[in-house]
């Protein structure tokens, strides 16, 4: 089978980047990337990996969504690796034809790792080049996620001129908040062979995703943004931010705990067995209890989106990372309500998966100090420190009610 490249579909693309991004995983290329159309054109940063930007460079930078269509994709014009393009990185911060920058880096990306010291020293190199305005956009599911990034940048400028820089980041360099949504699965090999059969062609990096998508943009813009059509700009998305943090992420990560310790593989999964819509519902109706407005319609949907068959979304892929996912996603109804009854059942299905031996296949930044919580005498005072761990408001009440659903669940069982 051929492959897919600039030879075998032409499509109208734009001649150069006016956006960089940085973080080249699926979910930017079936987010951000689908948004953004010629004449603008992404320069796309893969801050570790090179695999995804070889082989997009060997289909001239192509490759196909898959949502209810297949559909080639064109936006990005370039793909750089951030350690041995750095130059290259550097040169497209500095230059005046960029004006947007996104990321999508994670939540541990904003603590370590290379993207926020790179933009910063790219930033810099911006400054001294005549200091151009431009927008820098954070994608990641955090709350207050342009002030995070900004604080995050801030606190990378160092040495001489540091003050003159500082001044002219808060002058002309804007860090909007945002809300992205969609729900995008890593890509396997099923994928590969499914997007080859629609398309024609050999894919090497498809990317399946679901047909809702969604992004809200804090319209507080320093210089030019792409119309971005279906996007949505508005003065404070803290009511957006609020409902897809709290609700959609908040019951994902409860699901992937609580699917795990019964033994379910994939969200569509706990949504088909006899607890899952039930859960949603009413971990949503604790939820949104606290929240200004109507959500109703919203957890409706969610039950909708979560049970689609055709997109197997890895409980191991959800629960990772979550002693920094948690306190965006729980501790704002933790803080707001107290403790809840579906809430400590979550916690107590995310300590469980937090056990030495519980064998999830997830992954955090912390499983060390995590697991050794677990040399406690007893299981309150593993989670006591569990949540210590992890800041966790309403520490005083939550280790006992949070334990007492520990002994079912090491048994497999999720008792609503
Ligand atoms: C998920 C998100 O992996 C996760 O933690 O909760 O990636 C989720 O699928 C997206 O935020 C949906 O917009």
């Amino acid at each position: 089978m051929k492959r897919l490249n600039s030879s075998t579909v032409d499509i109208p693309r734009a001649t150069r980047p006016r956006i960089v991004h940085f973080g080249l995983g699926a979910f930017h290329r079936a987010h951000q990337a689908v948004y953004t159309e010629a004449p603008w054109g992404i320069a796309a940063v893969a801050p570790r990996s090179t695999d995804v930007v070889t082989a997009l460079r060997e289909q001239d930078l192509l490759y196909t969504v898959t949502d209810t269509t297949t559909r080639v994709i064109g936006s990005i014009v370039e793909a750089l690796h951030l350690g041995s393009d750095a130059t290259r990185v550097g040169e497209l911060l500095a230059s005046p034809d960029v004006t947007v920058v996104t990321l999508t880096i994670t939540e541990k990306g904003y603590r370590s790792g290379p993207v926020i010291g790179a933009l910063a020293a790219g930033l810099a190199g911006r400054f001294r080049r005549g200091g151009a305005p431009i927008n820098v956009i954070s994608c990641d599911n955090m709350t207050g996620n342009g002030r995070v990034l900004e604080r995050a940048v801030r606190e990378s400028v160092t040495g001489p001129g540091r003050d003159e820089m500082l001044a002219w980041l808060a002058e002309s360099v804007a860090f909007p908040s945002t809300v992205v949504d969609r729900i995008v699965p890593a890509t396997t090999p099923e994928h590969r062979a499914q997007a080859a059969e629609a398309l024609g062609l050999d894919d090497a990096v498809p990317v399946f995703a679901e047909p809702y998508r969604q992004w809200v943009l804090e319209d507080a813009f320093a210089a030019e943004v792409p119309p971005w059509d279906g996007a949505r700009f508005v003065p404070d998305v803290t009511p957006f931010e609020q409902q897809k943090l709290r609700l959609l992420n908040g019951t994902h990560s409860a699901l992937a705990y609580l699917g795990s310790a019964a033994g379910y593989e994939t969200i569509a999964d706990v949504l088909a067995s006899d607890w899952g819509e039930k859960f949603v519902r009413g971990f949503g109706a604790e939820a949104a209890a606290v929240l200004p407005g109507e959500h109703g319609p919203y957890v409706d949907q969610l039950v909708e989106r979560f049970r689609n068959p055709a997109i197997r979304h890895r409980l191991s892929q959800i629960g990772s990372d979550g002693s920094l996912k948690l306190p965006e996603r729980w501790f704002g109804t933790l803080r707001d309500t107290g403790s809840q009854p579906l809430l400590e059942l979550a916690l107590a299905a995310w300590a469980r998966a937090t056990e030495p031996g519980a064998s999830t296949g997830m992954t955090d930044p912390r499983s060390g100090e995590l697991a050794a919580c677990w040399s406690a005498t007893d299981d309150v005072e593993a989670v006591r420190r569990l949540l210590r761990l992890i800041d966790a408001p309403d520490l005083d009440s939550l280790p006992k009610a949070v334990a007492t659903h520990l002994p079912a669940l090491r048994a497999g069982r999720v008792e609503l």
